[in-house]
């Protein structure tokens, strides 16, 4: 396992792809999003192997057969590693190692280096090497029980003792000194994250009272570049996968007197490790915290509807199954055939279509966001004195002013309102508002 795991980079290295499927094979393009996947971690795709398995062999993932295929491809592409699709025991990865002579990798191995080399801010980085460590931990303690037991049946030395007769190689010594270490540097992580955390937390409570809305989708759907478009912000946008790994919140005006927080997120991704999804919650926070999420969907994708349920199925995850959220069909302008959008267009008839790179639909998202802002429209009617000019200045710029009857110190006035705001009208003027419809 050493001689190949060094390190878990592929950047510049030469992958061979592997997807063993259990079911048929028919119509799977089970390679698609790891070959991107593998890419945006910066490998070179020398091939693909595409496997349909009846069962899953516990020591080698894939059959001994197979596996032994899979070296004589190796060798021929003179590949550096094999990074299957699928997620494999750290017994497997050795067993395959062993077999096909070169680094093996699995899925969450790669999302977790494509993470590692993205993480920009030091919430990002230290959420992302506390994910790495929480993933090698066990593998790290499962190997050290795997090299107990070798020594034991060697008959030389019982587990845990120290300084047999050589069979406690200097890799095992080492292995005990990691365990040590990650243990402990997990232990720091987790303190300082706590503390940022806390400031975030703080953060988000201070925005208070303002309409959130927060930008959820499938990875490299165009939410960085949605958030662009509409504020100016310069968030970093690039065709890869994961290219946001920190939340950026920006403050935008969709229309007159409509003043919300915007905030984009990391990109989802099917089958995201767990581990990833724990130590991510901080950057979901605004997602948690939304008041209307908007979902950005790549309709240009033809396994779009996959996507849609793996970013589904993280909502849910974290704890925001039911919250508002608006279907957003993106990247309209490069769509070749419509059945795509057509079904997606039925599926969610509320669903905008626009395209974030040229601007097309940006201004019906913008009524569609300010309709969910107010909220359904409220009759009310509400007295005055007539030298408060506040409160006719804001039901000028977020109602409709139906009737004003000035009397001689007040003024009565009847204006519809959205539900949404009404707290925003009380906080200004506790007294004598009265709801008529
Ligand atoms: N043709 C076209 N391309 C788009 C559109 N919106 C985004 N893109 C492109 O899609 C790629 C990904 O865009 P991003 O905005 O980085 O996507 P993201 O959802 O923020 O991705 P992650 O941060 O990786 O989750 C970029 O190359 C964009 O230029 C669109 O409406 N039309
Ligand atoms: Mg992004």
């Amino acid at each position: 396992m050493e001689k190949f795991r060094q390190t878990l980079k592929v950047k510049k290295e030469r992958a061979v792809l592997v997807a063993a499927v259990l079911r048929s094979l028919d119509g799977a393009d089970g390679l698609s999003e790891l070959t991107a996947l593998a890419e945006s971690a910066g490998a070179v795709v020398v091939d693909k192997f595409q496997q349909k398995i009846r069962r899953i062999n516990p020591s080698t993932y894939i059959g001994k057969g197979k596996a032994e295929q899979l070296e004589t491809r190796v060798k021929r592409f003179r590949a550096d590693v094999v990074i299957f699709d699928n997620d494999l025991s750290p017994g497997q990865i050795r067993e395959l190692e062993k077999i096909v002579g070169a680094k093996v990798l699995d899925r969450s191995e790669l999302i977790l280096d494509i993470f590692a080399t993205r993480a920009k801010t030091k919430q990002a980085k230290l959420q992302v090497e506390l994910a790495q460590l929480e993933y090698t931990y066990p593998r790290l303690t499962r190997m050290w029980s795997h090299l107990d037991t070798v020594a034991g049946a060697g008959g030389g030395t019982t587990a845990g003792a120290v300084g047999g007769i050589g069979t406690r190689g200097p890799g095992e010594q080492q292995l005990e000194i990691d365990r040590r270490l990650v243990s402990k540097r997990i232990t720091e992580l987790k303190r300082e994250l706590t503390k940022i955390d806390n400031r975030r937390i703080r953060e988000i409570e201070a925005r208070h009272g303002l309409f959130k809305i927060c930008l959820v989708g499938y990875t490299n759907a165009g939410k960085s570049t949605l958030l662009n478009k509409l504020t100016d912000a310069d968030v970093f946008v690039e065709d890869r996968l994961f290219a946001t790994l920190d939340t950026r919140t920006r403050r935008w005006i969709p229309a007159k007197g409509v003043e919300v927080l915007i905030s984009d997120t990391v990109g989802f991704v099917k089958s995201l490790p767990h581990q990833l999804v724990a130590s991510f919650k901080a950057t979901l926070e605004e997602a948690i915290n939304a008041d209307l999420l908007l979902h950005v969907i790549d309709v240009s994708n033809q396994d779009s509807i996959n996507q849609i349920e793996s970013v589904n199925n993280v909502l849910k995850e974290i704890g925001c199954g039911k919250k508002p959220i608006l279907e957003v069909l993106n990247k309209v302008d490069v769509v070749k055939t419509i059945g795509n959008l057509d079904m997606l267009q039925t599926l969610y008839p509320d669903a905008v279509s626009i395209s974030a790179k040229t601007g097309f639909g940006l201004d019906v998202l913008s009524e569609a966001i300010t309709a969910k802002y107010k909220g359904s429209e409220l009759m009310i009617r509400v007295e005055i004195s007539l030298s408060n000019g506040k409160i006719q200045n804001f039901l000028r710029a977020h109602g409709k002013i139906i009737n004003e009857q000035y009397g001689e110190n007040s003024v009565i006035i009847e204006a519809g309102l959205g539900r949404n705001q009404l707290p925003e009208l009380k906080r200004l003027h506790p007294e004598n508002i009265e709801i008529i419809e």
